[in-house]
C-alpha cells in the first residue's frame, strides 16, 4: 500500500519541471492519479529537489489548518504551481487553471524520519 510519504510525493513533488505550460495541470493531475473517481479541486506541485522539501520539517513550526501541531513553514520561497479546478469543469473532464508561483510553503511532517505527509498551504 502507498505510504503517506509516497502519497505526498505523488501528489506534490515535481522537481524536474522549471517552466510550466497552460496545460500543465490538466496533464499532471491526470498523470498523478488525482482525477480518478472525482477531480481533486485544488492541488499544488513543488518544483524543488525532494531533500530541500524534507528539511522544511526542521524549519519554523506552525499549527496546521486541521489544528494539529506538526506543520512547518519553509524559511525560503519555493517554486510551486497551483492547480485549481475551473468553474464549470465536470468529471470526468477535469479542466484546471495553472498558476506558477514563488511562495513559502507549509507541510505536515510525521514519524522518526520526519517525512512530509501533507501539503498544508502556501503564504
Ligand atoms: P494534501 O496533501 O493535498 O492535503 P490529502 O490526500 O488530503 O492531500 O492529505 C494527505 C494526507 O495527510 C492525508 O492522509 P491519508 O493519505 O491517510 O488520507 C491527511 O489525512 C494527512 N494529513 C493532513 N493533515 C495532517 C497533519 N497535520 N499531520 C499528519 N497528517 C496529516
Amino acid at each position: 500500500k502507498e505510504s503517506q510519504a509516497e502519497k505526498f510525493q505523488r501528489q506534490h513533488m515535481d522537481p524536474d519541471t522549471s517552466t510550466v505550460t497552460a496545460s500543465y495541470c490538466n496533464e499532471m493531475m491526470k498523470r498523478r492519479n488525482m482525477t480518478v473517481g472525482q477531480c481533486k479541486p485544488v492541488n499544488t506541485f513543488i518544483h524543488e529537489p525532494l531533500p530541500d522539501v524534507q528539511v522544511i520539517c526542521f524549519q519554523g513550526n506552525v499549527t496546521c489548518k486541521n489544528g494539529k501541531p506538526n506543520c512547518h513553514q519553509s524559511s525560503s520561497k519555493m517554486r510551486i504551481t497551483d492547480c485549481r479546478l475551473k468553474k464549470g469543469s465536470k468529471y470526468p473532464k477535469c479542466d484546471y487553471q495553472t498558476q506558477q508561483l514563488q511562495k513559502s510553503i507549509i507541510v505536515a511532517c510525521e514519524c522518526v524520519q520526519y517525512e512530509t505527509v501533507d501539503f498544508d498551504g502556501s503564504v
